[in-house]
Protein backbone atom coordinates (compact mmCIF):
# COMPACT_ATOMS: atom_id res chain seq x y z
CA UNK A 1 0.00 0.00 0.00
CA UNK A 2 1.46 3.08 -0.73
CA UNK A 3 1.44 6.06 1.96
CA UNK A 4 0.43 9.15 -0.04
CA UNK A 5 -1.73 11.38 1.42
CA UNK A 6 -5.54 9.90 1.53
CA UNK A 7 -7.10 13.56 1.70
CA UNK A 8 -10.95 13.87 0.71
CA UNK A 9 -9.96 15.43 -2.21
CA UNK A 10 -8.30 12.18 -3.06
CA UNK A 11 -11.04 9.84 -2.35
CA UNK A 12 -13.61 12.01 -4.64
CA UNK A 13 -11.52 12.09 -7.42
CA UNK A 14 -11.29 8.30 -6.91
CA UNK A 15 -15.36 7.80 -6.58
CA UNK A 16 -15.44 10.20 -9.96
CA UNK A 17 -13.11 8.35 -12.40
CA UNK A 18 -15.11 4.88 -11.56
CA UNK A 19 -17.51 5.55 -13.85
CA UNK A 20 -15.33 6.37 -16.26
CA UNK A 21 -14.19 2.68 -16.32
CA UNK A 22 -10.36 3.70 -14.18
CA UNK A 23 -9.35 3.13 -11.26
CA UNK A 24 -6.52 4.17 -9.39
CA UNK A 25 -3.00 1.43 -8.83
CA UNK A 26 -2.58 2.94 -5.14
CA UNK A 27 -5.74 1.57 -4.13
CA UNK A 28 -5.72 -2.32 -6.05
CA UNK A 29 -6.53 -4.98 -3.78
CA UNK A 30 -5.27 -7.57 -6.31
CA UNK A 31 -2.65 -9.68 -4.72
CA UNK A 32 0.56 -9.36 -5.50
CA UNK A 33 1.41 -12.51 -4.00
CA UNK A 34 2.38 -16.01 -5.28
CA UNK A 35 -0.86 -18.43 -5.03
CA UNK A 36 -4.37 -18.68 -5.93
CA UNK A 37 -7.82 -18.83 -4.24
CA UNK A 38 -7.69 -22.49 -5.04
CA UNK A 39 -7.48 -25.30 -2.06
CA UNK A 40 -5.63 -28.42 -2.09
CA UNK A 41 -8.48 -31.06 -2.74
CA UNK A 42 -8.48 -35.29 -2.30
CA UNK A 43 -10.74 -37.50 -4.27
CA UNK A 44 -10.70 -41.16 -3.67
CA UNK A 45 -10.96 -43.44 -5.84
CA UNK A 46 -13.25 -45.15 -3.83
CA UNK A 47 -15.60 -42.35 -3.89
CA UNK A 48 -15.39 -41.81 -7.67
CA UNK A 49 -15.53 -44.88 -8.92
CA UNK A 50 -18.66 -46.18 -8.00
CA UNK A 51 -20.32 -42.41 -9.49
CA UNK A 52 -19.01 -43.11 -12.56
CA UNK A 53 -20.46 -46.24 -12.67
CA UNK A 54 -23.89 -45.17 -11.75
CA UNK A 55 -23.42 -42.26 -14.72
CA UNK A 56 -23.10 -45.28 -16.83
CA UNK A 57 -26.36 -46.20 -15.98
CA UNK A 58 -28.64 -42.81 -16.48
CA UNK A 59 -26.77 -42.08 -19.39
CA UNK A 60 -24.89 -42.81 -22.85
CA UNK A 61 -22.19 -41.12 -24.74
CA UNK A 62 -24.31 -40.56 -27.37
CA UNK A 63 -26.13 -37.90 -25.23
CA UNK A 64 -23.24 -36.96 -23.01
CA UNK A 65 -20.79 -36.90 -26.13
CA UNK A 66 -18.09 -37.45 -23.77
CA UNK A 67 -19.50 -39.40 -20.02
CA UNK A 68 -17.13 -37.36 -17.89
CA UNK A 69 -16.67 -36.28 -14.49
CA UNK A 70 -15.28 -33.18 -13.80
CA UNK A 71 -13.13 -32.51 -10.88
CA UNK A 72 -13.69 -28.79 -9.83
CA UNK A 73 -11.88 -27.28 -6.78
CA UNK A 74 -13.85 -26.83 -4.13
CA UNK A 75 -13.15 -23.15 -4.17
CA UNK A 76 -14.78 -22.88 -7.84
CA UNK A 77 -17.61 -24.67 -8.17
CA UNK A 78 -19.24 -24.79 -11.49
CA UNK A 79 -16.05 -23.25 -12.98
CA UNK A 80 -14.81 -26.60 -14.77
CA UNK A 81 -11.37 -26.55 -13.03
CA UNK A 82 -9.61 -28.02 -10.42
CA UNK A 83 -7.12 -25.06 -10.24
CA UNK A 84 -6.56 -21.81 -12.04
CA UNK A 85 -5.20 -23.23 -15.20
CA UNK A 86 -6.02 -26.95 -15.45
CA UNK A 87 -9.26 -29.02 -15.94
CA UNK A 88 -9.02 -32.95 -14.72
CA UNK A 89 -12.28 -34.98 -15.91
CA UNK A 90 -12.45 -38.96 -15.25
CA UNK A 91 -13.80 -40.36 -17.93
CA UNK A 92 -15.58 -43.80 -18.68
CA UNK A 93 -16.90 -45.63 -21.72
CA UNK A 94 -18.67 -49.21 -21.47
CA UNK A 95 -18.14 -52.04 -23.79
CA UNK A 96 -19.55 -51.13 -27.71
CA UNK A 97 -19.81 -47.37 -27.21
CA UNK A 98 -18.51 -44.42 -29.11
CA UNK A 99 -17.19 -41.00 -27.92
CA UNK A 100 -17.61 -39.45 -31.72
CA UNK A 101 -14.69 -37.74 -33.34
CA UNK A 102 -14.95 -34.32 -32.13
CA UNK A 103 -11.42 -31.24 -32.29
CA UNK A 104 -10.84 -28.08 -30.14
CA UNK A 105 -8.05 -25.82 -29.34
CA UNK A 106 -7.79 -26.73 -25.67
CA UNK A 107 -4.74 -29.53 -25.92
CA UNK A 108 -5.93 -32.84 -23.84
CA UNK A 109 -3.78 -35.40 -22.01
CA UNK A 110 -5.44 -38.78 -21.02
CA UNK A 111 -3.62 -41.12 -18.16
CA UNK A 112 -5.22 -44.01 -18.04
CA UNK A 113 -6.77 -46.00 -14.55
CA UNK A 114 -9.07 -49.01 -15.44
CA UNK A 115 -10.18 -51.48 -17.87
CA UNK A 116 -8.78 -52.54 -21.13
CA UNK A 117 -10.01 -53.01 -24.39
CA UNK A 118 -10.54 -49.42 -25.32
CA UNK A 119 -8.88 -47.10 -27.88
CA UNK A 120 -8.61 -43.55 -28.97
CA UNK A 121 -8.09 -42.68 -32.44
CA UNK A 122 -5.97 -39.26 -32.95
CA UNK A 123 -5.12 -37.66 -36.42
CA UNK A 124 -6.36 -40.99 -38.73
CA UNK A 125 -4.28 -43.54 -35.89
CA UNK A 126 -5.90 -45.78 -33.71
CA UNK A 127 -4.20 -46.11 -30.20
CA UNK A 128 -5.15 -49.33 -27.54
CA UNK A 129 -4.67 -47.72 -24.24
CA UNK A 130 -4.09 -49.72 -20.72
CA UNK A 131 -3.96 -48.61 -17.29
CA UNK A 132 -0.38 -46.49 -16.99
CA UNK A 133 -0.34 -45.18 -20.08
CA UNK A 134 0.01 -41.80 -20.75
CA UNK A 135 -1.53 -40.54 -23.92
CA UNK A 136 -1.26 -37.18 -26.26
CA UNK A 137 -3.93 -35.42 -27.99
CA UNK A 138 -2.87 -32.18 -29.81
CA UNK A 139 -5.07 -29.16 -30.03
CA UNK A 140 -7.00 -29.30 -32.96
CA UNK A 141 -6.44 -33.32 -33.57
CA UNK A 142 -9.92 -35.23 -34.75
CA UNK A 143 -10.13 -37.33 -31.97
CA UNK A 144 -12.76 -40.43 -31.15
CA UNK A 145 -12.71 -42.87 -28.31
CA UNK A 146 -14.29 -46.64 -28.32
CA UNK A 147 -14.17 -49.75 -26.06
CA UNK A 148 -13.92 -52.70 -28.14
CA UNK A 149 -13.24 -54.84 -24.72
CA UNK A 150 -15.54 -56.57 -22.18
CA UNK A 151 -15.46 -54.13 -19.57
CA UNK A 152 -15.63 -50.76 -18.50
CA UNK A 153 -12.36 -48.52 -19.14
CA UNK A 154 -11.63 -45.46 -17.05
CA UNK A 155 -9.43 -42.24 -17.70
CA UNK A 156 -8.59 -39.27 -16.60
CA UNK A 157 -8.34 -36.21 -18.92
CA UNK A 158 -6.09 -33.28 -18.32
CA UNK A 159 -7.19 -30.21 -20.84
CA UNK A 160 -5.68 -27.14 -21.17
CA UNK A 161 -8.86 -25.44 -21.81
CA UNK A 162 -8.22 -22.88 -18.93
CA UNK A 163 -6.05 -21.41 -20.96
CA UNK A 164 -8.21 -21.02 -23.63
CA UNK A 165 -10.63 -19.62 -22.55
CA UNK A 166 -8.40 -17.17 -20.91
CA UNK A 167 -7.44 -15.95 -24.34
CA UNK A 168 -10.78 -16.09 -25.71
CA UNK A 169 -9.49 -18.41 -27.92
CA UNK A 170 -11.88 -21.55 -27.46
CA UNK A 171 -12.97 -23.17 -30.92
CA UNK A 172 -14.52 -26.61 -31.10
CA UNK A 173 -16.03 -29.17 -34.02
CA UNK A 174 -17.86 -31.99 -34.67
CA UNK A 175 -16.58 -34.56 -36.80
CA UNK A 176 -19.39 -34.85 -39.50
CA UNK A 177 -19.43 -39.09 -38.86
CA UNK A 178 -19.19 -40.56 -35.57
CA UNK A 179 -15.54 -41.59 -36.27
CA UNK A 180 -13.04 -40.57 -38.49
CA UNK A 181 -11.14 -42.01 -41.50
CA UNK A 182 -8.43 -44.07 -40.22
CA UNK A 183 -5.75 -43.43 -42.70
CA UNK A 184 -2.64 -44.62 -40.58
CA UNK A 185 -1.59 -47.86 -39.71
CA UNK A 186 -1.83 -48.93 -35.94
CA UNK A 187 1.69 -48.01 -34.79
CA UNK A 188 2.53 -45.21 -36.90
CA UNK A 189 3.47 -42.70 -33.92
CA UNK A 190 5.59 -45.47 -32.03
CA UNK A 191 7.79 -46.86 -34.92
CA UNK A 192 8.14 -42.93 -35.83
CA UNK A 193 8.67 -40.75 -33.13
CA UNK A 194 9.19 -43.53 -29.61
CA UNK A 195 12.58 -44.64 -30.22
CA UNK A 196 14.51 -41.21 -30.41
CA UNK A 197 14.16 -41.72 -34.02
CA UNK A 198 12.66 -38.98 -36.12
CA UNK A 199 11.50 -39.21 -39.10
CA UNK A 200 14.05 -37.41 -41.24
CA UNK A 201 11.91 -34.67 -42.51
CA UNK A 202 9.73 -34.23 -39.17
CA UNK A 203 9.49 -30.46 -38.72
CA UNK A 204 8.35 -29.80 -34.73
CA UNK A 205 5.36 -28.79 -34.29
CA UNK A 206 3.13 -27.79 -30.94
CA UNK A 207 2.30 -30.94 -29.00
CA UNK A 208 4.01 -33.82 -29.08
CA UNK A 209 3.80 -36.13 -32.37
CA UNK A 210 4.16 -39.33 -30.19
CA UNK A 211 0.46 -40.57 -28.96
CA UNK A 212 1.90 -42.92 -26.63
CA UNK A 213 3.57 -43.23 -23.45
CA UNK A 214 3.14 -47.05 -22.31
CA UNK A 215 3.37 -47.81 -18.91
CA UNK A 216 6.13 -50.97 -19.27
CA UNK A 217 8.26 -48.92 -20.44
CA UNK A 218 8.07 -45.64 -17.94
CA UNK A 219 7.79 -48.19 -15.22
CA UNK A 220 11.16 -49.88 -16.48
CA UNK A 221 12.69 -46.73 -16.52
CA UNK A 222 11.88 -45.88 -12.94
CA UNK A 223 12.84 -49.11 -11.44
CA UNK A 224 16.54 -49.30 -12.92
CA UNK A 225 17.33 -45.72 -11.77
CA UNK A 226 15.93 -46.50 -8.36
CA UNK A 227 18.39 -49.34 -8.16
CA UNK A 228 21.40 -46.89 -9.71
CA UNK A 229 21.03 -43.75 -8.56
CA UNK A 230 20.29 -41.57 -5.08
CA UNK A 231 16.70 -40.38 -4.31
CA UNK A 232 15.66 -37.40 -4.73
CA UNK A 233 14.74 -35.70 -1.03
CA UNK A 234 11.40 -34.42 -2.25
CA UNK A 235 10.39 -36.23 -5.32
CA UNK A 236 12.45 -40.00 -4.94
CA UNK A 237 12.65 -40.51 -8.15
CA UNK A 238 10.80 -38.29 -11.11
CA UNK A 239 10.91 -38.22 -15.00
CA UNK A 240 9.10 -36.07 -16.74
CA UNK A 241 7.65 -37.22 -20.47
CA UNK A 242 9.67 -35.41 -22.78
CA UNK A 243 8.13 -34.39 -26.39
CA UNK A 244 10.60 -36.43 -28.64
CA UNK A 245 10.34 -33.68 -31.26
CA UNK A 246 11.67 -30.83 -29.32
CA UNK A 247 12.98 -32.58 -26.10
CA UNK A 248 10.78 -30.00 -23.90
CA UNK A 249 7.41 -31.03 -22.53
CA UNK A 250 4.14 -32.84 -24.05
CA UNK A 251 2.36 -29.61 -24.89
CA UNK A 252 3.33 -26.46 -25.24
CA UNK A 253 1.50 -25.45 -21.87
CA UNK A 254 1.00 -28.64 -19.71
CA UNK A 255 3.91 -30.90 -18.26
CA UNK A 256 3.13 -34.37 -17.21
CA UNK A 257 5.73 -36.69 -15.16
CA UNK A 258 6.02 -40.13 -13.57
CA UNK A 259 7.73 -40.59 -9.92
CA UNK A 260 8.55 -43.37 -7.98
CA UNK A 261 8.33 -43.57 -4.04
CA UNK A 262 9.98 -46.37 -2.29
CA UNK A 263 7.75 -47.80 0.76
CA UNK A 264 8.93 -45.86 3.51
CA UNK A 265 10.16 -42.74 1.73
CA UNK A 266 9.21 -39.57 3.30
CA UNK A 267 9.88 -36.81 1.29
CA UNK A 268 11.31 -32.97 1.96
CA UNK A 269 7.97 -30.26 1.70
CA UNK A 270 8.35 -28.54 -1.95
CA UNK A 271 6.56 -25.85 -3.58
CA UNK A 272 6.30 -24.50 -6.96
CA UNK A 273 4.47 -21.70 -8.77
CA UNK A 274 2.68 -24.65 -10.97
CA UNK A 275 -0.62 -25.76 -10.32
CA UNK A 276 -0.27 -29.88 -9.90
CA UNK A 277 -2.56 -32.62 -10.38
CA UNK A 278 -1.29 -35.78 -9.30
CA UNK A 279 -2.97 -39.16 -9.96
CA UNK A 280 -1.65 -42.63 -7.86
CA UNK A 281 -0.91 -45.26 -10.08
CA UNK A 282 0.24 -47.47 -7.84
CA UNK A 283 0.89 -47.99 -4.18
CA UNK A 284 -0.55 -45.89 -0.92
CA UNK A 285 0.81 -43.32 1.38
CA UNK A 286 -0.19 -39.67 2.13
CA UNK A 287 0.70 -36.39 1.27
CA UNK A 288 0.55 -33.12 3.52
CA UNK A 289 0.00 -30.15 1.08
CA UNK A 290 -0.20 -26.82 2.79
CA UNK A 291 -0.75 -28.28 6.15
CA UNK A 292 -3.51 -31.00 5.62
CA UNK A 293 -2.54 -34.56 5.22
CA UNK A 294 -4.45 -36.82 2.91
CA UNK A 295 -4.07 -40.37 3.42
CA UNK A 296 -4.30 -41.63 -0.63
CA UNK A 297 -4.55 -45.23 -2.55
CA UNK A 298 -4.28 -46.58 -5.77
CA UNK A 299 -5.97 -44.44 -8.64
CA UNK A 300 -6.72 -41.38 -6.21
CA UNK A 301 -6.58 -38.07 -7.50
CA UNK A 302 -5.22 -34.50 -5.26
CA UNK A 303 -4.82 -31.50 -6.35
CA UNK A 304 -1.64 -28.82 -5.31
CA UNK A 305 -2.41 -25.39 -6.05
CA UNK A 306 0.31 -22.89 -7.17
CA UNK A 307 2.49 -22.02 -4.13
CA UNK A 308 1.27 -25.10 -1.80
CA UNK A 309 4.20 -26.24 -0.02
CA UNK A 310 3.78 -30.63 -0.09
CA UNK A 311 5.60 -33.58 1.42
CA UNK A 312 4.99 -37.26 0.68
CA UNK A 313 5.09 -40.48 2.56
CA UNK A 314 4.97 -43.83 1.01
CA UNK A 315 3.44 -46.66 3.17
CA UNK A 316 4.31 -49.18 0.20
CA UNK A 317 6.01 -48.69 -3.01
CA UNK A 318 4.41 -45.79 -5.02
CA UNK A 319 3.97 -45.17 -8.89
CA UNK A 320 2.17 -41.74 -9.09
CA UNK A 321 1.39 -39.95 -12.30
CA UNK A 322 1.00 -35.82 -12.35
CA UNK A 323 0.45 -33.18 -14.94
CA UNK A 324 0.82 -29.51 -14.39
CA UNK A 325 1.30 -26.10 -16.03
CA UNK A 326 4.97 -25.85 -16.10
CA UNK A 327 5.42 -25.54 -19.82
CA UNK A 328 3.63 -22.26 -20.06
CA UNK A 329 5.15 -20.77 -17.20
CA UNK A 330 8.94 -21.91 -18.09
CA UNK A 331 7.75 -20.50 -21.39
CA UNK A 332 6.20 -17.13 -19.92
CA UNK A 333 9.22 -16.96 -16.96
CA UNK A 334 7.58 -17.57 -14.37
CA UNK A 335 8.46 -20.60 -13.09
CA UNK A 336 9.54 -21.05 -9.68
CA UNK A 337 10.48 -23.40 -7.30
CA UNK A 338 11.48 -23.66 -3.54
CA UNK A 339 12.89 -26.83 -1.23
CA UNK A 340 11.41 -25.57 2.24
O1 LIG B 1 -12.34 -36.98 -24.49
O2 LIG B 1 -12.45 -35.52 -26.06
O3 LIG B 1 -12.84 -34.63 -20.25
O4 LIG B 1 -13.18 -33.07 -25.43
C1 LIG B 1 -13.31 -32.95 -21.82
C2 LIG B 1 -13.39 -32.56 -23.15
C3 LIG B 1 -12.71 -35.14 -22.53
C4 LIG B 1 -12.50 -35.81 -24.88
C5 LIG B 1 -12.94 -34.25 -21.53
C6 LIG B 1 -13.11 -33.46 -24.16
C7 LIG B 1 -12.78 -34.78 -23.84
FE1 LIG C 1 -12.12 -33.78 -26.90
Amino acid sequence: MSTAAHTPELAVFSKDIKSMGLNPLWERTVSQKPGSPCVPNHWKWDDLRPQLLRSCDLIGTKDADRRVLMLENPQMPGSSFIANTLFTGLQIILPGEIAAAHRHTPNALRFVVEGEGAYTAVNGERVMISPGDFIVTPNWAWHDHGNIGTGPVVWMDGLDSAFTKFFGATFREDYPGETQPLYRTEGDSAAAFGSALLPVDYVQGGASPLLKYPYARTLEALHHLHKSQALHASHGVKLRYANPGNGKYPFPTMAAFMQFLPKGFEGKPWRTTENIVFNVAEGSGSVVIAGTRFAFSQHDIFVAPSWCDFAFRANEDCVIFSYSDRAAQEAMGFHRDDEL
